[in-house]
């Protein structure tokens, strides 16, 4: 295993499980990617980007930060923004936690930063989007505490449009001979950081979002930034993203991207992030929406490989989230409400894989989520130990046949099931 570059931070690595214990437990999360790039839904000058990440649009067409900025601004409205409601929704779908980007790499916050940079930027004069008096992070984390989810931020290392960041000069070009101070942008990461753990309560999740191993790892300072951080937040759960980009065992979660690793992330902690179309940034032209079966099948396939779901929506400029992800929410919920003991507190699976679905499981417990119901209604599980009772859940005074076979066990399915799919069955295991 790689060495871990934070060891050594006090009361970081020693407090893991501690920090762990709710993540672990609650297995779905909400993801919200929401700034300037909201407006922009996807086009630039009636040109249209079709790639995958709506929120890198400012890349994509090439915009300088100033003109980015002072056409989006205005559009940026959040007139329809009811935080409240984005946290009833998270709620009824299920999810125990969510995670808002306070900053993404546009560079734009939508949380009240009084770093230096952030009021005097000459650039684009002053880098909050909040519509004025507003605190569109604090608003959103606030109503998501008062509906008892945990809450954290993503905030962006990458930057471009600090004038001393990494990346900035590619759409900004830099006057011929200067050199960005990268103390100066340490300092303005550090200093944004410290806001978001300092001024809005508890803070549960810090998503950083990233560095890169081409950049020197620690020239980003996020071993500063975490030393103080658990000070600050003792209880904070950090991402893999703080060192070395995007695919690492670093930090306390891994945090693969838009897929589910085959065989999980053994040896570590992890969480799937997650689109339901193409995109985490809103997007009108990215309507290829997931059906909820797909959904379905990528929060099952990661909770029963041993990780977290953390899924995504992209609200457009006035705060709204598009009908599709709505619609698929309220149906994740429908079945949460009759299954999240499928889910919630469960580990991953003992099977390898099966024809029929995914597995997870509590002591004495197995739970059998079942996406291809076989044709003549007999499941094969390949297990050894004695089944006592086996049953859908939601309806355990009806047992289900079980017989023992040379490869396991069959259970034999009800034909007239009505319930949210997939079905669940729940095989309990005699002396466990
Ligand atoms: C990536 C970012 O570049 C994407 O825009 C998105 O935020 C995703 C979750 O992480 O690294």
């Amino acid at each position: 295993q790689e060495p871990q570059p934070y060891e050594g931070v006090p009361g970081w690595a020693e407090t893991k499980d501690q920090r762990l214990k709710w993540f672990r437990e609650a297995r779905f999360g909400l993801f919200i990617h929401w700034g300037l790039y909201s407006a922009a839904g996807g086009s630039w000058n009636g040109k249209v980007y079709p790639q995958h990440y709506a929120e890198w649009i400012q890349t994509w067409a090439s915009v300088p930060s100033k003109e980015y900025s002072e056409t989006l601004k205005p559009k940026f409205t959040a007139a329809k923004f009811k935080p409240e409601e984005w946290a009833s929704l998270a709620k009824e779908a299920g999810m125990k936690y969510m995670v808002i980007t306070s900053r993404h790499h546009e560079g734009f916050t939508i949380f009240n930063s009084k770093t230096p940079y952030s009021l005097n930027n000459t650039l684009t004069g002053g880098t909050n989007v909040s519509p004025k008096g507003r605190d569109l992070y604090g608003e959103t984390v606030a109503a998501f505490k008062k509906a008892g989810l945990k809450t954290g931020a993503y905030y962006s290392l990458i930057d471009w449009q600090h004038p001393d960041s990494y990346t900035a000069f590619k759409i900004n070009p830099r006057a011929a001979g200067s050199k960005p101070s990268y103390e100066a942008f340490k300092n303005y990461l550090y200093d944004q950081v410290k806001e978001l753990a300092n001024n809005y309560g508890k803070m549960d999740v810090l998503w950083l979002d990233y560095s890169s191993k081409n950049l020197q790892g620690e020239s980003w300072g996020t071993k500063r930034i975490l030393t103080d951080l658990v000070k600050w937040q003792p209880g904070i759960i950090v991402n893999n993203r703080f060192w070395d980009g995007l695919e690492n065992k670093n930090g306390d979660i891994g945090t693969p991207e838009k897929y589910v690793p085959p065989a999980g992330l053994p040896g570590m902690d992890w969480e799937v992030n997650h689109t339901m179309n193409e995109s985490y940034g809103y997007s009108d032209h990215d309507q290829n929406w997931k059906s909820y079966d797909k959904m379905m099948n990528v929060f099952l396939e990661t909770v029963s490989k041993g990780g977290n779901l953390l899924l995504n929506i992209g609200p457009d400029g006035e705060g709204q989230i598009p009908a599709p992800a709505v619609k698929i929410m309220k149906e994740m919920g429908a079945w949460m409400k009759v299954n999240s003991e499928a889910i919630y507190g469960t580990t991953a699976s003992p099977f390898q894989s099966t024809d029929w679905g995914y597995c997870t499981q509590k002591p004495g417990k197995l739970y059998l989520e079942i996406f291809n119901t076989p044709a003549n209604g007999t499941l094969e599980v390949p297990l050894s130990s004695a089944i006592n009772k086996a049953y859908i859940l939601g309806a355990k005074g009806k047992l289900l046949t079980v017989k023992t076979t040379a490869n396991g066990k069959t259970i034999q399915l009800p034909s007239d099931f009505s319930g949210p799919k997939p079905m669940v069955v729940v095989a309990e295991i005699k002396g466990a």
